[in-house]
């Protein structure tokens, strides 16, 4: 059980960002406050001398007339936490969203699944104002109801039980 204070949520014990690396498929999210990656969202993670990186593409409402496949990129820059990183992302096209995030990968199993967290905006008592988490799948039809039952755990964790939302997977943004 957890008391939603964001310094004191439990992630990866010894992450091992080799055995992460390669291609996630997000499952479910909860979306952060403003515009962002809406569906059929995939990530390729690599390692680059002990940098890992990531390009991720996902639909994305820019306006209403105007819905493109953003792709991103991304560096995570280490921290004394093997599990927590300072994510630096930005666009391949200068029109979309680049940022700084902290980025959490709660648990994994390397094979199946993996949820992670990010908080932008702390409260005054140290919970979360404005966070996104996704679920990430390895296999692109889903997850197991076994990995499913361990990622709801951790949703409960994080104090965001029942706050996300299936990725639709269509084939669009290839
Ligand atoms: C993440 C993991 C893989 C690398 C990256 C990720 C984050 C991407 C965003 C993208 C936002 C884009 C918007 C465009 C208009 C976490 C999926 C880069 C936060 C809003």
């Amino acid at each position: 059980k957890s008391d939603c204070v964001v310094s004191n949520f439990q992630v990866k014990e010894n992450f091992n960002k080799t055995r992460y690396a390669g291609k996630w498929h997000a499952f479910a999210k909860k979306d952060p406050v403003g515009i962002f990656l809406e569906s059929n969202i995939h990530a390729e993670f690599k390692i680059e001398n002990e940098t890992m990186t990531a390009k991720a593409t996902g639909l994305v409402t820019l306006l209403p007339e105007w819905i493109v496949c953003a792709e991103m990129m991304g560096t995570f820059n280490n921290t004394e936490d093997p599990a927590k990183f300072k994510l630096k992302y930005w666009g391949a096209a200068e029109h979309l969203q680049k940022g700084n995030d902290d980025h959490w990968i709660i648990d994994t199993d390397y094979d199946n699944y993996a949820i992670t967290y990010t908080c932008r905006k702390l409260n005054d008592n140290g919970t979360c104002a404005d966070s996104y988490s996704f679920v990430f799948s390895r296999d692109p039809k889903g997850l197991t109801s076994e990995s499913q039952r361990v990622v709801r755990k951790w949703q409960d964790h994080l104090c965001l039980a029942y706050r996300y939302r299936r990725v639709a997977q269509t084939g669009a943004c290839p």
